[in-house]
């Protein structure tokens, strides 16, 4: 099998609360025949996908909350969605809310992400762990981040999949900003992250670094892909969202940290890069060859509590 994979990175501009989930599958649907016409291979969406970025209220209808989840992956809104991949012959990954039901009966609710193969099968689901914001209605706050209230951390860890002649990662928005998330991934040698985001531009508890924020997001993203010698995908919902600024910047990274290929709007949009997924060995067999340099012994103090 090549080790070329074609990459498309498929921003999605804004979606209006207002706006059905079978009015984004078919914006998502136009993007993949866009991203195929292109040759891709494997179309990487943005976090919460199929929705506005309902965190940013405080709902306390638990029925409004649930509006926002999937109980049925793929469900008669997003089947299309997988028949169009199917028929493309193409992968995809995307995230949305997920409500789920454990082996106690207990109910669950995640933000999730899913690999999906080109016969329309789930190869990989990732839970997000990282979950920023807060728990309580905090009315100074111009818009609320309320991912701590309506999803658990995620109880999957971060897996990898040996799928599609490489070997595949995800992880999702905040989890970017943290070195361990894309370490262990790089541990399990990962070639390739995929990771969608919902980034407001305006950050209230620190304002100060709003005309940071496009730099954030990719000094944290290209210094995870060179650290640990991996391809990544980070792809944004985009644009101005219900009153709510997002940045855009999706983009795909070499695994020498380089940006391949960046969007340059803030709507819909498609870009497209061969990757090349054995570049990864002049990283890992290299710099950062973990056998030959790593001293994990070193480290107790990651693992540790604050
Ligand atoms: N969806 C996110 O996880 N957003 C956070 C914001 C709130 C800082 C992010 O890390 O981009």
């Amino acid at each position: 099998m090549s080790r070329n994979l074609v990459i498309a990175a498929a921003q999605l501009g804004p979606i209006p609360r207002a706006e059905s989930r079978s009015s984004v599958v078919i914006r998502m649907m136009q993007l993949m025949e866009k991203a195929a016409s292109r040759g891709a291979e494997l179309v990487v969406f943005p976090e919460l996908a199929l929705t506005t970025f309902f965190p940013r209220w405080y709902l306390q209808d638990q029925k409004d909350i649930d509006a926002f989840f999937e109980t049925q992956m793929p469900s008669e809104e997003t089947q299309p969605l997988f028949e169009a991949a199917i028929r493309l012959g193409l992968s995809f990954s995307f995230g949305y809310a997920e409500k789920t039901q454990d082996a106690k009966g207990e109910t669950r609710r995640f933000n999730t992400s899913v690999l999906v193969g080109p016969s329309g099968e789930v190869l990989l689901k990732y839970r997000k762990i990282h979950l920023p914001g807060h728990s309580d209605h905090e009315i100074w706050r111009p818009f609320q981040h309320l991912e701590k209230r309506y999803f658990e951390v995620g109880d999957l860890g971060f897996p990898v999949a040996e799928a599609l002649g490489g070997r595949i990662g995800m992880c999702i928005c905040n989890d970017r900003r943290w070195p361990e998330t894309f370490r262990i991934l790089g541990l399990q040698r990962a070639e390739l992250v995929l990771l969608g985001y919902n980034t407001p531009v305006h950050y209230p508890p620190a304002p100060d670094h709003d005309h940071l924020q496009d730099f954030h997001n990719h000094l944290s993203m290209q210094a995870g892909a060179y650290q640990n010698g991996a391809w990544v995908v980070g792809v944004a919902k985009a644009g101005h969202e219900e009153g709510c600024d997002l940045i855009g910047g999706s983009c795909i990274i070499a695994p020498t940290g380089e940006i391949a290929a960046k969007c340059v709007t803030l709507g819909d949009e498609v870009i497209v890069v061969e990757c090349d997924l054995d570049r990864c060995r002049e990283i890992q067999d290299n710099i950062f060859n973990f056998a030959a340099h790593r001293q994990p012994d070193q480290y107790g103090l990651l693992v540790e509590k604050a």
